[in-house]
């Protein structure tokens, strides 16, 4: 399986994040996917490509215009009121307020960015294009002919929704993949998002169409970020109406429940007459995970690897979160080497 890797990434280095009234170092960091690369090429994974650059053309079709030039924009005009201090929201608007733009750029930040863990500097957008660019150069060696290919990505991506970002991510990689097998030919395709926290940005993007399949298994929203949706009555709307499925579980969940809600999950993306599957890979599932309370060990991401490959899909490998770095990359290689031994 051939890895696409782009060194783009480390222009994304946050020094902090605000994490329960507490300035504390990111969690989200270079080393993450430099080890997960170590590890891609200790088991011989396969070749290691670059990126392609496919302009913004799925952006466009995943991101709202208005968003896409915010981003874009966004260091340009804060580091020039502000200096060079990585740029946070100064304010949110509340239920009901304006939907204007303002003049001022704290304030721009609170209309398109969700939570304190996710500052702009001045690398972020280059940072954000080339993972997505990362994942569609993946989908592209796929729909050239190989059964998979693994986008090593990261600003991640799932967290990141038609109109706003957070959570660590910018721009949503894996909706840009999926959108790019659909512009590939692929009539029905699916995401199905294995990170610990729900993919409510995939969710967004694809929530009222049904050419775009979405499962997410993550914890319980009522106690875990995003918070806000991941919840199991929400199946889709409009033309997506059934096309969205959540499998939240509670803290604590080890492989016996989490191989059932997997089982669940591809069941149903079986179901979709699938022809094309995009994983957004967060290993944040895992016991020694520091934001995160879920109990997988090592080898039950060998387990998940070898359930996803017995879809026999062609499939591309997002990367997401994870962030006991240390054993990032046995975790994320071990799905990969799994999905592999079987498909
Ligand atoms: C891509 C991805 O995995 N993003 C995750 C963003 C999570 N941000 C909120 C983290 C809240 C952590 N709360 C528990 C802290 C324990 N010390
Ligand atoms: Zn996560």
């Amino acid at each position: 399986m051939k890895t696409v890797y782009s060194d783009l990434h480390g222009l994304q280095h946050a020094e902090a994040e605000y994490i329960r009234g507490k300035r504390v170092a990111s969690f989200e960091m270079p080393r993450r996917v430099e080890l997960v690369l170590e590890r891609v090429r200790a088991v011989a994974l396969g070749p290691v490509v670059g990126i392609g650059d496919y302009g913004l053309e799925t952006v466009g079709k995943v991101h709202d215009a208005e968003f896409v030039t915010f981003l874009s924009t966004a260091w340009q005009a804060w580091s020039a009121e502000n200096g060079e201090i990585d740029a946070f929201p100064n304010a949110w608007p509340p239920p009901r307020a304006s939907r204007r733009a303002t003049k001022r750029p704290g304030a721009e930040l609170g209309r398109f960015c969700i939570d304190m863990s996710s500052p702009i500097m001045a690398g972020t957008w280059t940072a954000a294009k080339a993972a997505v660019d990362a994942a569609v150069t993946a989908v592209d060696i796929v729909a050239g002919g190989d059964h998979a290919a693994f986008a090593l990505c990261r600003p991640p991506g799932h967290h990141a929704g038609r109109d706003y970002f957070g959570g660590y991510c910018f721009l949503n990689n894996a909706a840009a993949a999926a959108q790019a097998f659909r512009d590939r030919g692929y009539g029905k395709v699916a995401v199905l998002d294995i990170d610990y926290h729900h993919g409510n940005g995939t969710q967004d993007i694809f929530y009222d169409r049904a050419d775009v399949l979405t499962v997410s298994i993550h914890a319980d929203p009522q106690v875990e970020y995003p918070y806000y949706s991941g919840y199991a009555e929400e199946t889709g709307e409009g033309a997506g109406a059934d096309f969205n499925l959540n499998l939240p579980l509670p803290w604590g969940t080890e492989y016996t429940g989490y191989g059932a809600a997997l089982a669940t999950g591809l069941g149903r993306i079986a179901a979709h007459g699938t022809e094309a599957l995009v994983v957004s890979l967060g290993v944040d599932t895992f016991g020694g995970d520091p934001i995160s309370h879920f109990k997988l060990v090592s080898d039950d991401f060998t387990r998940i690897g070898q359930a996803i490959g017995g879809l026999s899909l062609p499939t591309v490998f997002v990367m997401e979160g994870g962030y006991a770095v240390e054993e990032i990359g046995v975790n994320a290689v071990n799905v990969l080497s799994g999905f592999k031994a079987v498909a």
